[in-house]
């Protein structure tokens, strides 16, 4: 173990800054290992907060001088910043520091990506670039002076003047540090304008590195219609004279919401149809969206403290929703997100890793940009606002704006504001942010038939009763859950499949709780939690027809997903715990949807699609079985087997009746189709071997085609010739490659992922110093769960190893995919017992970094 354990912080040790910052001025001299940033802050003592000492943070620092009101001043320096003597009235604070960005390979502070400067601050890496209070809650306008030789140099704000070798801007909004930004470098620009609703002309830019200029169209694109639609749906309109967009290679993850100046990982932002697929092109509109979007909700708003990130996060997650459901199909947008939730935030939230929405301590804030604080983040809003109503909504979002912008709020303040606007009490609601976990919400029902003649006053037809109880199960440091408000939309069909009672939003608030539908004629069909209401997991006993019923007739295309959905997955569940062979109820029925030409194809896609591995493995663990990934993947192969020789002719039919003809484009309808057709092709190559496979592989003139193509072939072993080939057409582009490196691993044959991965390791393209590459490697092991957990433990080996290796160099990437291992208490001994020391090992390595530490030690802490 680690010399001294790294120090816990608490929200309830929460104490305001005891200084106000009216303004900061940088200069930064770059130079690539000797870069000077002086800095000059005014500040005055703050008449609301109790006097405290004046500490400034700041790390791997050299200070050169400070001074205060121009007389040199001797700090005392400390592990993480400094403390000086300071006037009891303003003052100005003058420092200079040098920081050496080229051996920055943390990607946090200042650093070099291919030559480039470029800057991470978010959560707390400003104070690796100068002396400053590091805190979300100290605001404050920036003035920034760049000195050079790159041609382009970038900071937040407006320019405010340039020259030989020299760059200023200003930023006339406060904001807190983590929201800094400075790019420099050899860069051109893809330019563009929106006027805004008052008439403002905004300057856009997307700067990329020379050769990328024709990835950039896109993307501006997405952004024109993110202004446009934040103006539209929420009324705020953007605040600068200019809007900045760069790519950057090397980033730890997707983009940053800089003020005025985002920062996006390559792979989020540059798009073409060769090079990127469907899915691609509809994440980055999304991200776009998303850093867009926190210009309001998180930079006009920001958090008080990083206890209040799901403030700004899962805000803005909802917005970002909101934005593609409108640009592209709602029910197809929400099927993908509760996919990904299940697969991501559920497994969080049950295992050693769960945490509050708020969390109330951390030792490492980066460790907290979770599927729990972003995902389930936004999940609340969504409940809130189904809650409340639309009109409400809207109108506590203007309230929200209007009294808390240009400061740093709190979940109490989001609420209250909610309280304010709509008159509800929301103290039960707010047990959703305080309280981790996915409650379990069990639901029996009662049938009364009605008499054929009622006597007036009596009710006539007969009566339906849902009865609901809710249970969450303890989370680390939370044993007990008092239950939560919880909205569950409810509809009712009659058995010819028409909708009798159209959906309506119970309001669950106790343990147990029961709701009754009068008047009805004869027994009806639920359909319970439409459009995933709530993130729950809901238990009700039911028959496979009664499933298949609902996947041919539910009116709400969420839950028409999920009959279908949950009908696979109680086959699947059958096969692993009785060897059953795949149910022919759900091969016919999922078949008759996918026939059906009056469903969106894009829908269909989806309802082709199986539940994961991760799905099954936590349904099994649920019931209380132990899960052998091997034999989850096998009973997956089985039934896609089955359904390939079961839907051999509709395969082939859909395949060729929906090949999208005529010139490229990303949107929803073509890329429905092309969603459609792969999963046919999946089929197909089952049945034939590859051959339909091969021909899209030479036909395809984008990456969506020829990508789905390859994963078909080196599924039917027979990639070898396309992945040679697809290398050298491709070796020159580094996003195309990390498709390549992944691609391979996750279609292996699971008896042989960690040797591909191993091998895949060895090539010289793969770099630990590139996160995506990184990623497209040993992330691609740990998503293909079979492969990962094979019995020898050589995929757990494989991951301890390269982690190893990487946390000295980057902490903060080695901590996230830790979380790999979180589900070790699953599974059997065997695996438990070799996971658990490849843990230890981590946990061994001398000068672990406190990011990977505390990850690791919370995995553990689940021991028996
Ligand atoms: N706010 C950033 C994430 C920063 C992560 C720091 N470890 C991106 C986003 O959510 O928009
Ligand atoms: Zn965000």
């Amino acid at each position: 173990m680690k010399d001294a354990a790294p120090a816990t912080i608490y929200l309830t040790d929460y104490a305001p800054f005891p200084y106000i910052v009216d303004s900061v001025h940088l200069t930064f001299r770059l130079s690539p290992s000797a870069t000077r940033v002086t800095s000059r802050i005014a500040f005055r003592p703050d008449p609301d907060a109790p006097p405290g000492p004046f500490t400034l943070d700041g790390e791997g620092l050299d200070l050169v001088w400070a001074r205060i009101d121009g007389a040199p001043v001797t700090p005392t320096l400390t592990d993480t910043g400094l403390t000086c003597e300071v006037p009891d009235a303003p003052f100005v604070w003058e420092a200079e520091v040098e920081i050496d960005p080229a051996a920055n390979t943390a990607l946090e502070g200042l650093y070099l990506s291919n030559g480039m400067y470029c800057t991470q601050c978010e959560a707390e890496g400003f104070r690796k670039i100068t002396y400053y209070p590091d805190r979300p809650d100290v605001m404050s306008v920036f003035t920034v002076r760049i000195e050079g030789p790159e041609p382009v140099k970038l900071s937040n704000g407006n320019p405010a003047g340039s020259g030989d070798g020299w760059a200023e801007w200003h930023d006339p909004w406060p904001k807190p540090a983590y929201l800094f930004a400075l790019v420099a470098g050899d860069l051109v620009n893809h330019a563009d304008s929106f006027t805004t609703k008052s008439g403002r002309e905004v300057e856009l830019n997307i700067w990329v590195r020379p050769g990328d200029e024709d990835k950039c169209a896109f993307g501006m694109e997405a952004l024109k219609r993110s202004m446009q639609w934040d103006e539209n749906v929420y009324g705020r309109e953007y605040d600068l004279d200019i809007f900045n967009i760069v790519a950057v290679d090397d980033f730890n993850m997707g983009a940053m919401e800089n003020k005025g100046l985002n920062i996006f990982n390559s792979s989020c932002v540059l798009a073409s149809p060769e090079t990127s697929t469907d899915s691609n092109f509809e994440r980055i509109e999304a991200i776009i969206a998303h850093e867009y979007f926190h210009n309001w909700t998180g930079n006009r708003i920001t958090c008080r403290d990083w206890f209040q990130l799901c403030l700004k996060e899962g805000l803005t997650v909802f917005r970002d929703a909101q934005f593609t459901a409108d640009m592209r199909s709602a029910p197809v947008k929400r099927i993908e997100d509760v996919i990904a939730l299940r697969a991501r935030q559920f497994r969080e939230d049950n295992g050693p890793l769960a945490h509050p929405v708020r969390p109330a301590s951390f030792v490492e804030i980066n460790n907290f940009y979770t599927a729990t604080v972003y995902e389930k983040g936004a999940e609340l809003i969504g409940m809130l606002k189904t809650l409340v109503g639309d009109d409400a909504y809207y109108k506590a979002l203007d309230l929200y704006f209007d009294r808390h912008d240009g400061q740093a709020c709190t979940i109490e303040d989001w609420l209250k504001v909610f309280e304010d606007a709509t008159g509800r009490d929301l103290s039960q609601f707010k047990r959703w942010y305080t309280d981790a976990g996915t409650p379990r919400l069990t639901v029996t029902e009662t049938w009364t038939p009605g008499r054929d003649t009622a006597a007036p006053g009596e009710p006539a037809g007969g009566t339906y009763t849902l009865t609901f109880e809710q249970d969450t199960p303890p989370t680390p440091g939370q044993d007990e859950k008092p239950p939560r408000v919880i909205p569950i939309a409810v509809g009712l069909l009659n058995e010819n499949g028409d909708e009798v009672r159209e959906t309506t939003v119970l309001e669950m608030t106790e343990t147990r709780q029961s709701f009754t539908f009068e008047g009805l004629s004869s027994r009806p069909v639920p359909s319970i939690l439409r459009g995933f209401s709530a993130p729950v997991i809901l238990n009700r006993e039911t028959t496979n027809r009664e499933r298949a019923f609902l996947l041919a007739h539910d009116t709400d295309p969420f839950n028409k997903w999920e009959a279908g959905r949950a009908l696979a997955r109680d086959g699947l569940l059958a096969t692993l715990r009785e060897g059953a062979a795949p149910d022919p109820l759900y091969l016919d029925a999922v078949e008759t949807m996918a026939r059906d030409e009056s469903l969106d194809p894009a829908f269909r896609a989806l309802a082709l699609g199986l539940p994961s591995e991760e799905d099954l493995a936590q349904a099994l663990h649920d019931a209380g079985h132990t899960p052998d990934p091997l034999a989850i993947w096998q009973a997956l192969e089985a039934l896609r087997d089955a359904r390939a020789s079961a839907m051999e002719t509709t395969a082939r039919t859909l395949y060729d009746r929906h090949q999208v003809t005529g010139p490229y484009r990303p949107d929803a309808v073509q890329s429905g189709a092309r969603a459609l057709t792969n999963a046919a092709l999946a089929m197909i190559t089952r049945q034939d071997g590859g051959t339909q496979a091969q021909a899209q592989y030479d036909a395809a003139d984008n990456m969506t085609q020829q990508l789905a193509a390859l994963g078909n072939l080196i599924r039917a072993g027979r990639g070898d010739a396309a992945v040679s080939a697809f290398y050298d057409q491709w070796r020159h582009d580094r996003l195309v490659l990390d498709k390549w490196f992944s691609l391979q691993i996750l279609n292996a044959d699971p008896a042989d992922t960690p040797d591909v991965a191993a091998r895949l390791t060895d090539h010289p393209d793969f770099t630990l110093k590139n996160p995506n590459r990184f990623r497209s490697v040993l992330g691609a092991l740990t998503m293909s769960q079979a492969g990962f957990h094979r019995a020898d433990g050589a995929g757990y080996r494989l991951l301890a190893d390269w982690l190893m290796r990487l946390d000295p160099l980057n902490p903060q990437t080695t901590a996230r995919m830790c979380a790999a291992f979180e589900t070790w208490r699953r599974f059997d001994e065997n695996r438990q017992a070799l996971i658990e020391a490849q843990l230890e090992r981590i946990l061994d390595l001398p000068n672990l970094s406190r990011d990977t530490t505390e990850m690791v030690t919370r995995i553990l802490g689940a021991r028996a």
